[in-house]
């Protein structure tokens, strides 16, 4: 288990996003914080610089666990569940270009936001069989670049489809995805589970990606979450994927980002009997 920090070039100060600006900036922060792991936020990869964002992972001997996706569908609305064949189709060139980002490090893309919301299709019907429909073309190329795609279980004031881990399980049984797996979310588990260790080993080996914060959306430690028992379900799993801290940057970045490691490392000791790999 690897425990990441979040970082983006433009995270707005509401975003649940550790650090931000410049990679060359923020990754050594990172680094020098005790992170190995970097789940980075990227509006579009074609934005971007990826040989030198490669380099400067390298240089901070960091990995990147992870590519969050949500800022296209703010920004332009990119869905895969939308009415607009053309919007999708965006939606799946965007995700393409991330899956080339994160190709040297099989590192997983989050489908998070990008799920679309029922109102941008004609139906909850239409919505779930485009989403559907994208998903088996996402498969596919996540196969192509071996990396690993992550659907989001988000609750239920975020999201129409699968806001719960157990719809979550049932929908990836029943389409048997090779490289898609469940994303799960301490924030949104908070408010659509009712027992977080059993939604966990529900979940079983469907789980890819975790994103981990307090009940407040804090750092770990601040508020009242009971990590013990997510932990204990991670172990119980077998999980051995990333935990990515999608947190607000409160009271200042480097002091969240180092709280929060020190909060999980003491927990994973006691759960684990050792600290982060
Ligand atoms: C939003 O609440 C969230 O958890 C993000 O990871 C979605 O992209
Ligand atoms: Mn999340």
């Amino acid at each position: 288990m690897i425990i990441a920090a979040t970082g983006s070039l433009q995270a707005g100060p509401n975003a649940p996003i550790v650090y931000r600006g410049s990679y060359e900036e923020i990754l050594p922060q990172m680094r020098e914080d005790g992170y190995r792991g970097a789940e980075l936020h990227i509006r579009d990869s074609r934005e971007i610089d990826r040989e030198k964002l490669w380099d400067d992972l390298k240089k901070n001997r960091l990995t990147l666990t992870s590519i969050g996706t949500g800022a296209a569908y703010g920004a332009w609305h990119w869905n895969i569940g939308d009415r607009d064949p053309e919007v999708r189709k965006n939606a799946l060139a965007c995700l393409r270009e991330h899956m080339i980002t994160a190709a040297p490090y099989h590192g997983l893309i989050i489908i998070g936001s990008m799920q679309g919301r029922f109102g941008d299709a004609e139906s909850p019907e239409a919505f779930a069989a485009n989403v559907e429909e994208s998903l088996y073309s996402l498969d596919r190329m996540a196969e192509e670049y071996d990396v690993q795609v992550g659907y989001e279980i988000m609750n239920h004031y975020e999201s129409d489809f699968l806001f719960n881990i157990r719809d979550g399980v049932r929908f990836m049984k029943e389409h048997g995805f090779k490289r898609i797996g469940l994303h799960i979310d301490t924030v949104h588990m908070n408010i659509d589970e009712s027992d977080l260790g059993h939604a966990i080993r529900q979940a079983g080996s469907l789980v890819r990606h975790v994103h981990i914060a307090d009940n407040d959306r804090y750092y770990p430690g601040h508020g009242h979450m009971n990590f013990r028992e997510i932990l204990q379900g991670l172990k119980d799993i077998g999980y051995d994927g990333a935990l990515a801290l999608e947190t607000f940057y409160l009271p200042e970045s480097r002091i969240c980002a180092r709280r929060s490691l020190a909060y999980l490392n003491f927990i994973m000791e006691e759960v684990y009997g050792g600290a982060q790999k």
